[in-house]
């Protein structure tokens, strides 16, 4: 991996075989990004989102032995819409993937005529699929499960959009008994106001990590600027027992685009992860993420390294308090 440029320094290494995939690895579809990521049988598995040139996504698979290079692309199904459902009607966006015992749960939009909303189906093959339906109504997105339960209930990270204009859009947490009805829903991080990088939207990158300090977050933040939004990733660290609590927010962003890849695309300026996975080491973390809505990249860091920065670099006193 080659450090990130540009002026200070990023947490993240770049790999230099970046963009991973594109659009000329699955014929037909316009744009490839924001993929989840997983091991199946040794091999990284992403589940990519694609965009057809009618403008909707469905969700391919790519596996590689190495989780960089030699992609076996669309030999396994993945997941099309169900066009003449409510709920996907007009395609399936940003899939996150938690494994729960054998099975992988897939959390992911449906943009319906509603809006986009949150739905959730499972695999053991990412050869057939099972759909569960709709998890949170619309607008919603940016969710993934946990892979624990608490205190017996199943814990989902999400983004709703509040309908008051201007009020951000920021991370919550609801919980279920049966991954079916969820409630208890609490904001757990808020976008920060002003001249923060993350101070007009935020949301879930990839599913939370279980660190030895507590539930490790990367998320997406937002700032509209003059020429548009700018999407960078953070860190946030939750407790282990109680994943609605903070422990530290790091103050700065550990990515954001700098590539000629990440800076022009059809959504210039965009670094946007659905997925990471913790290498057998126990360190070297891959974080898989869609490049100006266009490409797929990936870049690599070093849990310790994370955790280190994401407890030395929390500012307290610049850290909302839901
Ligand atoms: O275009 C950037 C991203 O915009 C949306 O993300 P969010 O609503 O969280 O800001 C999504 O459409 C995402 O797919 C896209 O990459």
């Amino acid at each position: 991996m080659t450090s990130s440029s540009g002026g200070g320094r990023e947490l993240f290494s770049r790999h230099p075989k970046n963009p991973i995939l594109g659009p000329h690895d699955f014929p037909g579809r316009n744009a490839v990004f924001n993929p989840a990521a997983t091991v199946l049988d040794g091999r990284t598995l992403l589940l990519v989102r694609t965009e057809h040139r009618n403008g909707m996504s469905s969700l391919a698979v790519a596996t590689s032995e190495n989780g960089i290079d030699h992609w076996e692309v669309d030999r396994m199904p993945g997941l099309d819409p169900l066009y003449e459902s409510f709920e996907e009607r007009w395609g399936v966006e940003d899939p996150r993937i938690t494994k729960i015992g054998d099975e992988f749960h897939i959390v992911y939009v449906g943009y319906s005529p509603g809006g986009p909303l949150v739905c959730r189906a499972t695999t053991t093959d990412f050869v057939s699929y099972e759909r569960h339906g709709v998890l949170m109504p619309p607008e919603d997105k940016d969710a993934a499960l946990f892979p624990g339960t608490f205190g017996g209930r199943f814990a989902l990270i999400h983004r709703p959009v509040p309908a008051i204009v201007g009020a951000g859009a920021h991370i919550w947490l609801s919980l279920s008994p049966d991954l079916r009805h969820w409630g208890d829903a609490e904001l757990v991080v808020e976008a920060r106001r002003g001249g923060w990088w993350d101070a007009n939207k935020i949301g879930l990158g990839p599913p939370p990590l279980l660190t030895r300090d507590g539930w490790l977050l990367c998320y997406h933040g937002v700032r509209v600027t003059a020429s548009g939004s700018i999407y960078r990733l953070g860190l946030v660290l939750l407790d282990l027992d109680d994943p609605s609590t903070v422990l530290a927010r790091g103050n700065d962003w550990v990515l954001g685009p700098q590539e000629p890849f990440e800076r022009v695309g059809d959504v210039s300026n965009v670094v946007f992860p659905c997925g990471w996975i913790l290498r057998d080491d126990g360190d070297t973390l891959h974080l898989y993420y869609g490049a100006a809505d266009s490409v797929v990249c990936v870049a690599e860091a070093s849990l310790k390294e994370l955790l280190d920065h994401v407890h030395e670099h929390s500012d307290p006193l610049q850290t909302p308090t839901p």
